[in-house]
């Protein structure tokens, strides 16, 4: 098939998938497009079957804010013609199911059918989209999909009860791929963070308000006190220097390390002992998943999607959001006690290849499939 997938191309989860997937399917020898203002950061574009087009947004200064979706609809008019592509999926429904559905009616009028795929990742739905200003335009565009599908069972659940939903939602969960990690055994160079043999905690987010980042350190401050470890910080984001000053105010600073938006999370999780998610909402909550597959029990908050990938007592712990010191107990239940914490790690990574690319994949595959033939007009 030949599609284009449009995305956020950053640092976020929805990007990480929608590219991943791209290079799974393109591996399949589909020809896949990338539609986007920028190179998604896990592109790799000298790869067979992938391309990546980009969306230019000329600045107006008479505009105070400039139409992207305008120009990406009309790009995807244009590639979809010039490269004749089946099918477009888009990830995140603001605004690209909406422009999606755009480029749709101006090909319709000159007589070429695009289907087009929206996956919903979250905060498109619990957070912006359900916000008045573009609530209606929101649920217009996933009504107009030629097919929905949602990362879990909880963001279903949550979509149908914040927008008038007239068309089937499909769960297919994020992935993982599993054979990449396998086939892997790197070097894992633990004393680059841990030279005193302290355990090593890690947590990955954007550091939005919703991520709770300063949970993340309480808990490890308590942690801390009990079993020397080191914390490990990655991304960026507005809480970021309430957390850094929080440390530097309360004798943390050497055993915090802020490393910023990086490209070796694998390089990260390979030397983590446990990984902290405390969000207040988390639809899916792909840096856990990722974590699993690198053998890290995860303790997290039982909220969304959490408790569909991490199992309580088995790959990880959830608990309420907000109650930094259960985490901090559990946490120190694991570190403190090698066995157990050994048999997490263990069935963390099984459970991790519940969520193996292929199978996913292929589901994708098959609603593609459904989209192209099921011609609406
Ligand atoms: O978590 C974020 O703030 C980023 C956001 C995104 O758009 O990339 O993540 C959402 O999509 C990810 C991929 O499907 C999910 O793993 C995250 O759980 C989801 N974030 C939220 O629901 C808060």
């Amino acid at each position: 098939m030949k599609i284009g997938i449009v995305c956020y191309p950053t640092f976020g989860g929805s990007g990480v998938v929608a590219t991943e997937l791209g290079h799974a399917l393109s591996s399949k020898g589909h020809e896949i497009h990338f539609i986007t203002y920028q190179q998604p950061v896990r592109l790799n574009t000298l790869k067979a079957h992938i391309h990546f087009h980009e969306v230019n947004v000329p600045k107006y200064p008479l505009f105070q804010y400039q139409p992207y979706e305008l120009a990406l609809s009309s790009k995807l008019v244009q590639v979809v013609k010039k490269e004749q592509l089946e099918l477009l999926h888009v990830h995140y429904a603001i605004p690209h199911a909406y422009a999606a559905y755009m480029a749709q009616k101006m090909l319709e009028d000159q007589g070429i059918y695009i289907p087009f795929v929206t996956t919903l990742h979250g905060t498109d739905i619990t957070l912006v989209g359900s916000h008045p200003f573009y609530k209606d335009a929101v649920a217009f565009s996933i009504n107009h999909s030629n097919a929905v599908t949602s990362v879990s069972k909880s963001l279903k659940v949550d979509t149908l009860r914040l927008f008038p939903i007239k068309t089937n939602i499909q769960v297919i969960y994020n992935f993982i791929n599993v054979d990449f990690y396998k086939s892997r055994q790197p070097p894992c160079e633990r004393d680059l963070i841990a030279p005193k043999g302290e355990k090593i905690i890690t947590h990955i987010s954007n550091f939005r308000p919703l991520k709770r980042v300063m949970d993340v350190i309480k808990t490890f401050e308590i942690i801390q006190d009990k079993c020397p470890s080191k914390l490990v910080m990655v991304g960026d984001g507005i809480e970021k220097n309430k957390a850094k000053l929080y440390c530097k105010e309360n004798g943390l600073e050497d055993k915090v390390l802020f490393l910023g938006k990086s490209n070796e999370i694998d390089r990260i999780l390979c030397f983590t002992d446990l990984f902290i998610l405390p969000s207040e909402k988390e639809s899916f909550g792909l840096a856990a998943l990722e974590a699993m597959i690198h053998k890290v029990p995860v303790i997290a908050t039982n909220v969304g999607g959490l408790p569909e990938i991490i199992q309580e007592g088995v790959s990880g712990f959830l608990l309420n959001v907000g109650d930094y010191k259960g985490m901090a107990r559990q946490g120190l239940e694991l570190l403190l006690n090698p066995q157990k914490h050994d048999d997490f790690k263990n069935q963390a990574f099984e459970q991790a290849q519940q969520f193996d690319l292929k199978r996913i994949v292929e589901q994708y595959e098959s609603v593609y499939q459904e989209a192209i033939l099921k011609k609406t007009y």
